[in-house]
């Protein structure tokens, strides 16, 4: 009793009914309106960051080596993201729970089946595992912001037609931007400690109209601009799948299952990185997802996905399906020595198979298990990581996200693989957005790190 009315006194909207008390000293929002649960929590978020910097501004959370500043910043831990963290060795947490466990708590579509990417919206956004109530409201909420200006379609159109699909989805965000409510908002001279209430609307609304974009970039590139209506029963991502032209439910499950596990990866991956950095300098959600994207589309990052395809496409047109595992370690080979990497293999921070990797082989298992393409990913997972451990300087020679992605999608029809980019990019905006509202929920500064030439750097080690 006296529990509950130590509850009662530090939680006001506990009394108002808005929360309710689970387990030993949690509480949880009731409310099914995802924007009154997250202005619940931006109060004592912000007093915990105060208090963060005040009592421990001066510590030290590690340092900068000449290594680290000439070598991408590796492992500098220099900033905030509250929406997930990787751990090298286990993989990703998104708001402290591993895929395994988000396959589990999240509401899903159908009983026993994968999670609906609306509910880790909730999740990333309020770090609340949500009620399927809280989930479909979501999804209602989206659907009502789902629709696309025509002008969007316009500048598609436009575009030259070998326009990479990952351009299409770049210039078409940034198409949207004149209807950002927050560029507005900043124009109108709102005060700042109310910045994230349009970024949470102009993030809601991107998120929304993403599927009807991708889906839209996907029918006019390769299925002659003949779009498809969205589905009124359908959720956010099988929406996505419907809007494609792929109705399958094998693969409306699949798309849920991709647009769950891409959404986020920490902060300091290229495209998280960028929309960080661009959305530092208060430019509005449209401008910095957009140049997350442009990101994400680089061989090294995304774009890995569209080149595990082709490069399995080539194993298969010189070695055939039936390839041994000696065929492929000389494939794998000929690969390195001709100064390439080996795609969907590599992480500059994991150090062990990455858990989207894992998942995504449980899922083919599951649904595909004499599927060719399956059986030949497998069996890189046999060969790579040995060879790439003998070169002697891979630091992670397990496969990653994007090794396994592109067979599904084959699977079920989705054959176009330059395509693969912008189903990842539409996940990807559930994390580095939800994260945007945070970032000015918290009042996060401009981001401006210190650079050096090479002149400087030699300077400070002489000294040092
Ligand atoms: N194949 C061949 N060489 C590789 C390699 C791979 N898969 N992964 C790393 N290396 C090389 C790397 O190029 C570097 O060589 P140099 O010293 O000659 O420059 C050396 O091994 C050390 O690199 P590292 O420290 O192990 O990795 P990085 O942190 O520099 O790079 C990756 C990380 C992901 C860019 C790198 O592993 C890679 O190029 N992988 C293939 C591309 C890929 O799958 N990217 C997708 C990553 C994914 F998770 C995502 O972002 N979506």
């Amino acid at each position: 009793m006296r529990a509950v009315k130590g509850l009662l006194q530090a939680a006001p909207s506990l009394r108002e009914g808005l929360i309710e008390a689970v387990g030993v000293g949690g509480l949880r929002t009731l409310t099914t309106d995802l924007k009154a649960s997250l202005a619940e929590k931006i109060p004592a978020e912000q007093e915990r960051l105060k208090k963060l910097k005040k009592e421990h501004g001066s510590k030290e959370l590690g340092s900068c080596t000449v290594e680290a500043a000439i070598g991408g910043m590796r492992g500098i831990p220099a900033m905030l993201w509250e929406t997930s963290l990787l751990d090298a060795e286990e993989g990703i947490r998104f708001r402290g729970h591993s895929i395994p466990e988000l396959q589990e708590k999240l509401p899903k579509a159908k009983e026993g089946g994968e999670p609906i990417p609306e509910g880790l919206l909730w999740l990333l956004m309020t770090g609340e595992v949500p009620s399927s109530e809280q989930a479909a409201s979501v999804t209602e909420m989206l659907r009502q912001r789902s629709k696309v200006p025509d002008h969007v379609y316009r500048v598609l159109a436009a575009q030259h037609p070998n326009t990479h699909p990952m351009t299409q989805l770049a210039t078409a965000v940034l198409s949207l931007q004149v209807d950002s409510k927050f560029a507005a908002a900043y124009r109108s001279g709102m005060h700042k400690s109310k910045y994230w209430d349009p970024v949470f609307e102009d993030s809601m609304d991107l998120i929304a109209k993403l599927p009807t974009i991708a889906a839209a970039i996907y029918r006019n590139t390769y299925k002659g601009g003949d779009l498809v209506e969205a589905s009124s029963s359908l959720d956010w991502g099988a929406n996505l799948a419907h809007m494609m032209g792929f109705t399958d439910d094998g693969c409306l499950e699949m798309m849920r299952l991709y647009q769950t596990i891409h959404a986020d990866h920490e902060g300091g991956n290229v495209s998280a990185h960028a929309t960080h950095l661009v959305g530092s300098a208060l430019s509005d959600p449209y401008l910095s997802y957009a140049a997350g994207m442009t990101g994400l589309a680089g061989p090294l990052h995304g774009l890995a996905n569209q080149e595990v395809l082709r490069w399995l496409t080539d194993v298969r047109q010189q070695v055939g399906d039936d390839v041994t595992k000696e065929q492929m370690r000389e494939f794998v080979w000929a690969t390195l020595k001709s100064g390439k990497v080996v795609p969907g293999f590599g992480h500059a921070v994991l150090r062990k198979t990455d858990p989207r990797y894992t998942c995504q082989a449980v899922f083919a298992r599951r649904h595909m298990p004499d599927y060719p393409l399956y059986r030949l990913t497998a069996m890189l997972y046999d060969v790579v990581p040995d060879i790439l451990k003998e070169t002697g300087k891979v630091k992670n020679p397990y496969p990653n996200v994007d090794a396994h992605s592109g067979v599904l999608l084959q699977y079920y029809g989705i054959t176009e693989e330059s395509f693969y980019t912008v189903l990842f990019g539409v996940s990807r905006a559930l994390g580095v957005l939800s994260q945007g509202v945070w970032s000015r929920a918290l009042g996060l500064p401009i981001e401006r790190p210190k650079s050096l030439t090479m002149a400087a750097i030699e300077q400070r080690v002489a000294q040092a």
